[in-house]
């Protein structure tokens, strides 16, 4: 937009906004509408909707009484709606009033003729629905804000504060009526921490309990590190800032509350209704516009030319066929270290590739991995490296290749296999790392005269590692990235046996403030991906957690959960430990190498923990920083996991005694295609 009709445009809105009626104009915050509409304008179910929203509109002038809350129906099935609007608690019931009433309006502008809508507000939530949503938990459509601007140095301290704080104000929302409670709690001497909670005070305690504890986890990771967030759901609210953003007095909005106590770096906090605007205040905030927004179309101007350099970046990352990417080293240059910090990294010369593996020769072939053949080389200097060969007939494998040299080539961390460089040249498309002498973990555990190098230490050891990296890719890079892909042939074991996590063929980069996606093209192994995902195509770093879970049992029972002998009719190994743990029988589970070195205690908790990491529902599962937690501390009670998922076909075992390999091969592969992908 050129700055000549941003500021036509500018001034126009601002000629507009005089002609307009002055009037308090709650904030706005989201809205989402059904898309399924099926009545028409001069329906029945339009004139009921009318009807109902005029009702609530109407009956906001009470809803004091009503702790901010009414719900109603109108009309007769197939054409009855029901609707409710929920006050923020803590704003006055003239704002209330006056943000149910613009909501009222507004909602029929913004989702016209659709069966379903929820509109918010800052000071309040409007709802309707052509099926029944009294009483009952919604936790669909959701929608996060993050304030970017109110991030902490350290997310870890803030953390643990707004973990206590949140928790706090939940138990003590869940036992009162009015489903809503507020808490302070100091960070530092200068900074206070203000948290809200509030269910739809129709919501029993359970579900308003369990609404916001997903809230809240939701929220963690969605805006991890972040001090300014809140998650909206059709039936409650999180909320936590800086600053007082609710008002003074709690929990029932009283008449007109006073302005907030104390520093408020954000918004004000709001206060009661004034009974008249004039002109000149008008006036006054349309100049304090245009000067405000002539500001920010600068900050834009300057942000655009920035973002625009940051793109082309990750076009040259993307468009590697096209020869522009990366620094070219000299050869001699090449120490096979990657610039710290940078998004470049070396482009070795396909001779000396050649010359390292031996023209690629079959001795030299470690195996065959996602995107084509691997090998071992040697450089001139003696450095051993692992060379990932792309293979011609792969037209997947481009796309992979891309996604890991763009991911891989961003993220440093002691648990992820290091990228050296790559090379594009004379068709010939490769990547090359540091070489993992003891090759994957798929190696040594399943094969009983390779795990006894295995021990208890060992396996500790390795587990954390990988929780390490996962956290790492999840919560800890520049960038928030889910692998998609994790199992024990991706776990690749360096010459001490620390845990490298390999091949980012599939992984995605998530947004900071994107807390899962979906996809069409469900690409992952069977028996490690999440039910979600295998099912549904949907993805977050909590699939990631439910592959780290099956690991995690893998690395303790030294068993395949899909090639697992199906013990005492279980259908895998996740329901096998499951029926060990919840019979008191949990050690049964560990590899009978173990016995020597084990330690009881570690072997039950992280039995525990692999449960709650394959548990059904994504939020039922622990972030990675809370495995780290519970790996490395003795004193914690952990919560109880319920029954695992089981989604990799339902395998029946025949009889009680176990079945041979073959046989449970076939028997999955029979059932693995009945979860193909959407
Ligand atoms: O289990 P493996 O011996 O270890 O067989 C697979 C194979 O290549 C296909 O992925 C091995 N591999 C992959 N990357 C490396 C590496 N950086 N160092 C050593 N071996 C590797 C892997």
């Amino acid at each position: 937009m050129s700055a000549f009709r941003f500021f036509i445009t500018l001034f126009s809105l601002s000629l507009l906004s005089l002609t307009i009626e002055p009037q308090i104009i709650p904030n706005y915050i989201h809205h989402d509408c059904s898309n399924t509409s099926t009545h028409t304008s001069d329906s029945a179910y339009q004139s009921n909707l009318n009807s109902l929203l005029s009702a609530l509109s109407a009956l906001s002038v009470n809803a004091t009484a009503t702790n901010g809350f009414y719900n109603t129906t109108s009309g007769e099935s197939p054409d009855r709606i029901y609707g409710l609007f929920l006050c923020i608690t803590g704003f006055s019931a003239a704002i209330c009033q006056d943000c149910v009433t613009f909501a009222t309006k507004e909602v029929i502008q913004k989702c016209p003729l659709a069966n379903e809508a929820v509109i918010w507000y800052d000071p309040c939530l409007l709802r309707y629905s052509n099926k029944w949503i009294f009483s009952t938990l919604a936790v669909e459509p959701s929608f996060y804000v993050c304030n970017k601007n109110s991030t902490d140095p350290d997310p870890y301290r803030i953390n643990s504060t707004l973990t206590k704080a949140m928790n706090e104000a939940i138990i003590e929302a869940v036992s009162v009526e009015e489903r809503f409670a507020t808490k302070e709690a100091k960070i530092s001497e200068s900074k206070t921490l203000y948290s809200l909670v509030q269910c739809t005070p129709d919501l029993s305690s359970d579900d308003c309990d369990k609404g916001l504890e997903l809230g809240m986890e939701r929220l963690r990771n969605v805006c991890f590190g972040v001090i300014g967030a809140q998650a909206l759901y059709p039936s409650f609210k999180v909320r936590y800032e800086l600053y007082q953003f609710y008002g003074v007095s709690a929990p029932a909005p009283g008449p007109a509350p006073g302005p907030a106590e104390g520093p408020a770096p954000g918004p004000p906090p709001p206060g009661s209704k004034p009974k008249w605007i004039p002109i000149a205040a008008t006036l006054s905030a349309v100049l304090g516009v245009a000067l405000l927004s002539s500001f920010a179309f600068f900050i834009w101007r300057k942000r655009n030319s920035r973002e625009d350099n940051k793109e082309s970046k990750e076009v040259q990352l993307l468009d590697l066929r096209g020869g522009n990417f990366v620094k070219e080293y000299p050869n001699n240059d090449f120490q096979g270290e990657r610039v710290e910090g940078s998004q470049e990294f070396p482009s070795i010369q396909l001779d000396i590739i050649n010359a390292a593996t031996k023209n690629f020769c079959n001795e030299n072939k470690l195996g065959e991995g996602g995107f084509g053949p691997v090998y071992k080389g040697t450089l001139a200097d003696g450095k051993e490296i692992a060379v990932k060969r792309l293979s011609r007939t792969s037209g997947q494998g481009l796309l992979e290749f891309k996604n890991e040299v763009m991911l891989i080539a961003r993220v440093q961390h002691r648990n992820l296999v290091r990228l050296l460089g790559c090379c594009i040249e004379d068709n010939e498309t490769l990547l090359v790392y540091e070489y993992m002498p003891n090759r994957s973990l798929d190696v040594f555990l399943f094969d009983s005269s390779m795990s006894v190098q295995l021990d208890w230490q060992r396996r500790f050891s390795i587990i954390t590692g990988i929780a390490r990296g996962i956290m790492y890719l999840h919560e800890d890079s520049r960038l928030r990235i889910i692998h998609r892909d994790l199992k024990t042939s991706n776990i690749l074991l360096d010459g001490e046996m620390n845990p490298k996590i390999s091949d980012f063929g599939m992984a995605r980069i998530f947004n900071v403030n994107q807390s899962e996606a979906n996809t069409n093209r469900v690409v992952g192994t069977y028996g490690y991906m999440a039910p979600e995902y295998a099912m549904r195509g949907l993805f977050s770093v909590k699939s990631d957690v439910f592959s780290f879970g099956v690991l995690l049992l893998e690395i303790i029972s030294g068993k395949k959960n899909n090639g697992f002998y199906f013990y005492q009719r279980c259908e895998s190994l996740l329901t096998f430990a499951w029926k060990l743990w919840s019979q008191g029988q949990a050690m049964q589970l560990m590899d009978p190498q173990l016995v020597q070195s084990c330690v009881e205690f570690e072997v039950l908790k992280c039995i525990h923990i692999g449960l709650l990491c394959v548990q059904k529902d994504p939020v039922d599962r622990p972030t990675m920083s809370s495995v780290i937690l519970m790996l490395g501390n003795e004193n914690l009670t952990l919560p109880r996991p319920t029954e695992p998922a089981f989604f990799v076909g339902r395998v029946v075992a025949e009889s009680a005694t176990p079945s041979t390999d073959n046989n449970i091969f076939s028997a999955n592969e029979v059932t693995l295609s009945d979860v193909s992908p959407r």
